[in-house]
């Protein structure tokens, strides 16, 4: 009888990443730690005896990855000796006309669902039926419920359920409700796209994303684990599920707030002031300066000066508003050509366009000694 399992999925693998700051670079190290997270599971799955893994889906993050990374994780589930993996495809990686599925042999411990309607595989050394259905295209705005209704579930089997998609009443990609599946009496629902993991009482769960893959994803991420037991007296199916973190670097959004009062100093001061210097050389920062600033200060080399003390830092000052009163200074300077500049200035449509031809000509204007 099953055991213990492993639900996992949405690795994204073979994914290009792009960084604003040297992309390449940044871009090479995170498809290594994406790999990584897949060796931690699969090197899991071995040395704590595994005996099943399932794959919510997204595995590949396109239909058009390379083959030597269908291979390789082909490859790394035919090591598997003891252990089934099955698998549903999801929006990315969709059994199509293109699909990464059939672009490489896969060991007979794979088990692949092709269709876009339920259907189960009994694992009978586990008594485990497995139900679960596929993309085959890469959009579902309805629940595929006639094929659903049809589930007849053998309840002296432990149930498993796989489905990809999301949680919600519409949706283009997929969408799920969960008090009307649970009604089925599965012993556990395996989800996956939402990449924040997730366990529900009642053994539903997301798995989420092994890794986070942008700044949208933040906290602790890694795959579940189930434990499945028999309740003697009632000889139902108990599962308990806990998550097992793999260590990634972290993506962190920090808000700076800035004061017309603080020098360039001081504003370098308070971004190195965010984190510990351990932190700062681990993870992926986003700093967002907020607030006013002396017009003086120009943080066009924020970033440049930031960089060392950082693994990577990107900086967005798109918030931040020049500690200038325009209408004060048109008013002071009406009948003037620099009231009409400033005015014509004010009128600029684009904000971001605005504020900074503002702090230039300001600035320009005061070291040439027109503005005081
Ligand atoms: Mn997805």
């Amino acid at each position: 009888m099953l055991t213990t399992f492993i639900h996992t999925g949405d690795f994204h693998l073979g994914r290009p990443f792009t960084f604003q700051q040297q992309g390449n670079y940044f871009g090479k190290n995170k498809r290594k730690e994406l790999w990584k997270a897949f060796d931690d599971m699969i090197a899991y799955t071995k040395n704590e005896r595994i005996p099943l893994v399932l794959i919510a889906g997204d595995v590949f993050d396109s239909v058009n990855v390379l083959t030597m990374d269908i291979k390789r994780v082909a490859e790394a589930f035919a090591t598997l000796e003891n252990t089934w993996v099955v698998i549903i495809t999801g929006n990315h990686d969709y059994h199509g006309e293109n699909s990464p599925y059939n672009k490489v042999q896969w060991s007979s411990n794979v088990y692949i669902f092709k269709e876009d309607v339920f259907r189960s595989i009994y694992i009978k050394e586990l008594n485990t039926e497995i139900y679960g259905m596929s993309w085959v295209k890469n959009e579902y705005r309805a629940f595929p419920e006639r094929s659903f209704n049809t589930i007849k579930l053998d309840h002296s089997r432990y149930n498993i359920l796989m489905i990809h998609g999301e949680v919600a009443n519409q949706s283009h990609y997929l969408p799920i409700d969960l008090k009307y599946i649970e009604g089925k009496g599965f012993d556990f629902i395996a989800l996956g796209h939402i990449h924040k993991p997730g366990i529900a009482p009642g053994g539903v769960a997301y798995c989420g994303s092994p890794v986070p893959l942008n700044f949208g994803e933040t906290g602790e991420r890694g795959f579940l684990i189930s434990l499945v037991e028999v309740d003697r007296e009632t000889d139902n199916y108990v599962t308990s599920s806990g998550f097992y973190p793999i260590p990634s670097r972290k993506y962190e959004t920090i808000q700076i707030e800035i004061s017309p009062d603080d020098t360039y100093s001081n504003i370098i001061e308070k971004a190195l002031s965010c984190e510990t210097a351990e932190n700062r050389k681990q993870n992926y920062y986003r700093i967002r300066f907020v607030g006013y600033i002396n017009p003086e200060i120009q943080l066009d080399w924020v970033n440049d000066d930031l960089q060392e003390s950082f693994y990577y830092i990107e900086t967005d000052t798109s918030q931040l508003e020049p500690d200038i009163d325009l209408d004060k200074l048109i008013l002071e300077n009406e009948n003037n050509p620099i009231g009409q500049f400033l005015e014509a200035l004010g009128n600029i449509e684009d904000p971001e366009v605005r504020k900074k031809a503002i702090i230039y000509s300001i600035e320009a204007m005061v070291s040439e000694g027109v503005l005081k």
